[in-house]
């Protein structure tokens, strides 16, 4: 469990020809933002890059141009692993996701380079940058730009900023330090308009994602656990399907109960195709100690899981026994 150096990274990197960059599953904006950021700054030094996402992103983010360099609905397996000298893979906490046979295929492994901030990362990389106290993998790409100097031209500062403002809702989770300095150089440098590009954008909601926080406020409930209030709520597929959500829809369903008075955990189950996806938040408590018992994981303040269909009802019954088993842990 050790980190390669920046430079050693970089220079493997700059011998490469070509190398595929898989945006996450259910992408969010900061593996948008880190993976786009890293094409660019790979192309300019005369490296191919194919940029690919299995799954679609959320409304909103569809409007940055640089969406237009992905190829949607393109999976690992669909290419032929030996066209590239690395798979690159960004904001991947864990790549359990992939097929079995891509990760115990040895031959692929000496081809990973995994840059991540997620604590749950097990450096599954032949090189490996895991940085999990900073809040954003587009924060990681950032100190690794500087170090190796990388020039921070405005579509570069755009593409690291849409992770940072994303992933910290423009700073507000993690080290707030560390993402409002990065936020104001980058703003800065790119002559960038933050308001029009980045918070009008980022904080639009799209209406089938209003009304799916309409579904959760009506199935809201709250229960005590020690002294503690915990809130949840479930959407089914019933409910929400005539409004059109996809994977990455969902994740911010949760948005809507983060502002809850008096409440210090929250997590809301979204039924899906086969599975229940589940997300937890909480300002104080390490929501980690509960994903991580249903096969996910994620960051302290806000992490998520995915299970088989189920009784949606039954499984909140479930997760509130394991809440009431281990407690409420503070972060700090
Ligand atoms: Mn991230």
């Amino acid at each position: 469990m050790k980190n390669n150096s920046i430079e050693e990274i970089w220079n493997e990197l700059k011998k490469a020809k070509k190398v595929l960059i898989p945006l996450h599953p259910r992408p969010d904006g900061d593996s948008l933002g880190s993976c786009v950021a890293m094409s660019y700054a790979l192309k300019k030094i005369g490296i191919k890059v194919e940029l690919i996402s299995k799954d679609k992103l959320s409304e909103n983010l569809n409007d940055y141009n640089f969406v237009k360099e992905v190829k949607f609905g393109k999976d690992i397996n669909d290419f032929n692993l030996n066209d590239f000298d690395f798979i690159v893979f960004l904001d991947h906490g864990t790549l359990k996701d992939y097929s079995n046979e891509f990760q115990e295929n040895g031959r692929v492994k000496g081809k990973i380079i995994n840059i991540d901030h997620h604590d749950t990362n097990n450096y599954y990389g032949k090189f490996n940058y895991v940085i999990p106290n900073l809040p954003s993998c587009c924060s990681i790409l950032f100190n690794i730009f500087e170090t190796v100097g990388v020039e921070f031209d405005k579509e570069l500062c755009r593409r690291i900023l849409l992770g940072i403002c994303t992933d910290t809702n423009f700073g507000e989770y993690g080290d707030s330090a560390d993402s409002f300095e990065k936020m104001f150089f980058l703003i800065k440098k790119g002559k960038i308009n933050f308001q029009k590009e980045f918070v009008n954008v980022i904080n639009s909601t799209p209406w089938k994602i209003k009304k799916l926080h309409g579904i959760l406020l009506t199935n809201m409930e709250k229960k005590s656990v020690g002294k503690y209030t915990i809130a949840y709520s479930w959407a089914t597929k019933n409910e929400y399907d005539k409004h059109g959500l996809n994977y990455s829809d969902v994740r911010l369903g949760i948005v809507c109960m983060q502002d809850i008075k008096g409440v210090d955990l929250i997590f809301t189950l979204t039924e899906m195709e086969n599975e229940i996806k589940g997300s937890f938040r909480s300002k104080g408590f390490d929501t980690t100690i509960y994903s991580k018992e249903f096969g996910g994981g994620g960051h302290k303040q806000a992490s998520a899981f995915t299970v088989d269909k189920q009784d949606i009802k039954k499984l909140a019954n479930k997760i509130i026994k394991v809440i009431e088993e281990k407690g409420l842990v503070q972060t700090e």
